[in-house]
């Protein structure tokens, strides 16, 4: 870790442990969202870290973003996959967005003060992708949008979302990207999702009911939908990964700690080995996590992208999280299946992230197709 990275994370450790800390356990239990929360990490420049000085961001990498995703995370799950995602969205505007377009969207949600979000899945489409069905029908001077979208974060709190609709023929070629704006007539939410974990963070779906979209929030051109969405998971998955590797680090953390203080047999349940190696494992998975996922971010801010990399990366760190706060849960024994201590909400954070941003089955299907280009070369 650099100078910079070393300041970033520091910043935030203190930041986190004042401010989302204390409230943890109450907002998770209430599923309560802190807009100003997110509004004071954004004051700090955390919520536009990669984008260009030009429109508010901070001009930093991907690398340094995973840096203070994976210690958000270690506080709050839902506060870095909130940061994650509108990052996401702010990236897709700055890739394939009009100048117009950019300079529009982009100040408000590098700067915190509103959120973003990406609307891909839908009920009958979330692994097939290219299988969605919302509809978007090209009218005099925009595009009449129909349909419902499913799963999606920061939905309701969001104000800027990315849209991919239907404008042609069946599979990804007729697939476009719209930017559609919270409070757009025939543009509404539909229920909040009550979910296993990530509860500060809201899922909603989006509904779309005759909705007029104006030409102008078109992203590039007509069939460009399934491109744009592709290449955003591409870093996506890098920083899920991240937030993965942050969330295992702390439920490490908190295990071998109480495991140093907890007596049982009159020693520290850490003096047995059947705990011993149960730890050793934990380590060497969050660093195998870790450096894959700086390796992936590393490669995509040298220009020389690696989509296998960061597949690997999303499984390896979110596998990873899911045992590590599996086995932590253990170690704590009966406290910590009990709200008293937070190792049941890592392990309730972690299981989603096994699933969002393609499910880890997808991330071995893109992995064996490009082990399969490499072969066959
Ligand atoms: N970047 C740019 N373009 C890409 C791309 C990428 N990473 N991946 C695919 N494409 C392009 C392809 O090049 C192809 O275009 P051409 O025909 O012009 O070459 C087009 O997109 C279709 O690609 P493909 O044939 O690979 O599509 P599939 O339907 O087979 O889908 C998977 C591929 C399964 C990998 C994709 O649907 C996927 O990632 N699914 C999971 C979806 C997901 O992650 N959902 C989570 C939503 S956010 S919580």
């Amino acid at each position: 870790m650099n100078e910079l990275q070393l300041e970033l994370k520091n910043q935030l450790a203190k930041f986190c442990l004042a401010n989302i800390e204390p409230h943890m356990e109450e907002d998770d239990h209430a599923e309560n969202f802190r807009k100003d929360l997110f509004q004071q990490l954004g004051e700090l420049g955390f919520t536009g870290m990669t984008l260009p000085e030009q429109y508010g961001g901070m001009g930093l990498s991907y690398e340094d973003l995973c840096v203070a995703l994976s210690e958000i995370a270690k506080y709050s799950v839902s506060y870095a996959v909130t940061i994650s995602v509108s990052t996401m969205t702010q990236a897709i505007l700055n890739e394939f967005g009009t100048e117009k377009q950019k300079e529009t969207y982009l100040p408000a949600l590098t700067s915190g003060e509103e959120i973003g979000a990406f609307a891909l899945s839908e009920s009958h489409s979330g692994s097939d992708a290219a299988g969605l069905k919302t509809t978007a029908k090209k009218v005099e001077g925009g595009y009449i949008l129909n349909g419902t979208k499913m799963w999606i974060t920061s939905g309701g709190i969001a104000k800027t979302y990315i849209v991919m609709a239907r404008t042609g023929e069946e599979g990804a070629k007729g697939i476009s990207a719209f930017i559609i704006r919270d409070g757009m007539e025939g543009f509404s939410y539909g229920k909040k999702e009550k979910k296993m974990g990530w509860k500060v963070s809201p899922t909603r779906e989006l509904v779309f009911e005759n909705c007029f979209v104006p030409e102008e929030n078109l992203l590039r051109e007509e069939g460009f939908g399934f491109k744009v969405a592709m290449a955003a998971l591409d870093k996506g998955r890098i920083t899920i990964g991240s937030i993965a590797t942050g969330l295992a680090q702390r439920a490490l953390d908190e295990a071998v700690k109480y495991s140093l203080e907890r007596k049982q047999f009159n020693r520290a349940i850490f003096d047995f080995q059947g705990l011993q190696f149960m730890m050793a494992d934990m380590a060497t998975d969050v660093e195998s996590s870790r450096l894959l996922v700086t390796e992936a971010a590393k490669l995509y801010d040298a220009g020389t992208p690696n989509q296998k990399l960061a597949c690997m990366a999303k499984l390896k760190a979110t596998d990873t999280a899911m045992k590590v706060t599996t086995d932590a849960v253990q170690i704590f024994g009966g406290v910590g299946y009990t709200t008293e201590y937070p190792v049941e909400r890592f392990m309730r954070d972690a299981k989603v992230l096994q699933i969002v941003e393609g499910t880890n089955q997808i991330q071995k299907v893109v992995i064996a197709r490009s082990l399969k280009k490499e072969y066959s070369n």
